[in-house]
């Protein structure tokens, strides 16, 4: 895992867009984003088990697996948008990048490799991309069903209560 403020460059999303001005796990953690290194798929089984995470599956995103539709997808993966629940993603192989916005509202890329595990809270404006490599074999973690309807940030989401409850309780203050 790498962190750090994006560089807000024009340019492929896909390139590393490093400001050079490091991020650290702390200051992510300050935002609700939560980094862990699981060289070790126990340690998965754990931390879902510790949060009531029953079910898993997986998903490669690569112009191989998904032919025609890869650029589309890729593209929708980067609209801004937040989720009503925590969104979880083990990688084991590839690399992404998932940007979230900080308290000033900048981009923080993170960039994650194989045995990162990364943990969104609800209500975070976050994207995704793939990197120059156009490879990522992602674990997507969830309680029940699969259900990430992403919400497109709009002036009419602030006001959505998983958002209004996320900013009280990392951004507010
Ligand atoms: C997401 O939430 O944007 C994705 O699931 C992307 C693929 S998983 C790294
Ligand atoms: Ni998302």
């Amino acid at each position: 895992m790498k962190a750090y403020l994006y560089d807000n460059l024009p340019g492929d999303q896909r390139l590393p867009h490093d400001s050079g001005r490091a991020i650290d796990a702390d200051a992510l953690s300050r935002l609700g984003v939560l980094y862990y290194r699981f060289p070790n798929i126990q340690d998965v089984d754990k931390l879902a088990a510790d949060r009531g995470y029953k079910n898993r599956d997986e998903v490669t995103v690569s112009p191989e697996k998904m032919g025609e539709a890869y650029e589309e997808k890729v593209k929708m993966f980067f609209h801004e948008h937040l989720h009503e629940d925590e969104e979880i993603r083990y990688i084991k192989g590839g690399q992404g990048f998932f940007d979230v916005r900080s308290k000033d509202d900048e981009w923080v890329r993170v960039r994650l490799e194989k045995d990162d595990l990364l943990i969104l809270p609800a209500g975070i404006y976050h994207r995704f991309t793939t990197d120059e490599e156009n490879f990522v074999y992602a674990m997507r973690l969830f309680k029940d069903e699969p259900k990430w309807t992403p919400l497109n940030r709009s002036r009419y989401l602030d006001a959505n209560s998983f958002r209004e409850q996320y900013v009280k309780q990392f951004l507010a203050g």
